[in-house]
């Protein structure tokens, strides 16, 4: 089904995000949840080698959890038993890394030494470390910086720009970020994850929007939503 709709948009999968759930936490006290989220996992990385894709990104506890649920070192080693399974990948010939979140949406995983931190530790190599610009806008010193630390184990790259929306509209330094990632001869993919914002304002007016309200803070018209994609396959092809 999933395939159909692909081929008939002639649409290729990259890979499969597995995002934890509060039933599928791979740091959860309860053994049931973590199990659940090894299994899941497997899922994802099974359903992203059966539709051709190479990469799945992890966020191995769920958005929103901001705080511990066990003592820190429980929590480690949890997720160190769980990650490994990111064995199953390698087998897969698919590449798993653990995405670093920003503070208000993500626990544990914060910066990208926090994420090299950890598969270091591990060092398998079917683990890397995943980045996405609109998070490290927020909690990197020095992103550039960042991604050379990630080096060769960078194997998403997740591009919108300081606001989440189209790179080039805000401000992050995208030649800084292109000359780090020609620096890592990165060979991965630029993955646009926009959300650009909403405002109650209409922009050319400057009046209050008269529009109805968006469903969320992050809900966008899709004709809005696909013009704001080509600009941005647009923009990084003329800079890269
Ligand atoms: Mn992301």
């Amino acid at each position: 089904m999933l395939r159909r709709s692909m081929n008939a948009f002639g649409l290729s999968c990259h890979g499969v995000v597995f995002l934890a759930a509060a039933e599928s936490d791979f740091a959860f006290p309860d053994p049931t949840t973590r199990a659940r989220a090894l299994s899941d996992l497997r899922g994802c990385i099974d359903l992203c080698a059966e539709l051709g894709g190479r990469i799945v990104p992890i966020v191995p506890r769920p958005v929103g959890l901001l705080g511990p649920t066990a003592p820190r070192a429980d929590e480690w080693g949890w997720l160190q038993d769980g990650l490994a399974g990111a064995a199953h990948a390698a087998a897969a010939g698919i590449k798993t890394g653990i995405e670093a979140l920003n503070r208000f949406e993500g626990y544990l995983f914060n910066r990208c030494a926090d994420v090299v931190a950890f598969v270091s530790e591990i060092e398998h190599p079917g683990l890397g470390v995943v980045l996405d610009t609109f998070h490290m806008n927020i909690e990197e010193p020095n992103p550039a910086t960042a991604i050379l630390a990630a080096g060769d184990r960078l194997i998403d790259f997740q591009v919108a720009d300081s606001d989440r929306s189209a790179p080039g509209r805000g401000h992050v330094d995208w030649p800084a970020l292109a000359n780090a990632l020609r620096a890592i001869d990165y060979r991965g993919a630029l993955t646009a994850e926009l959300a650009p914002p909403i405002t109650s304002i209409d922009i050319k007016s400057g009046r209050a929007n008269s529009s109805a309200p968006p469903k969320s803070a992050t809900h966008i018209d899709e004709p809005e939503f696909a013009d704001q994609l080509r600009e941005t396959a647009d923009f990084l092809r003329d800079f890269l």
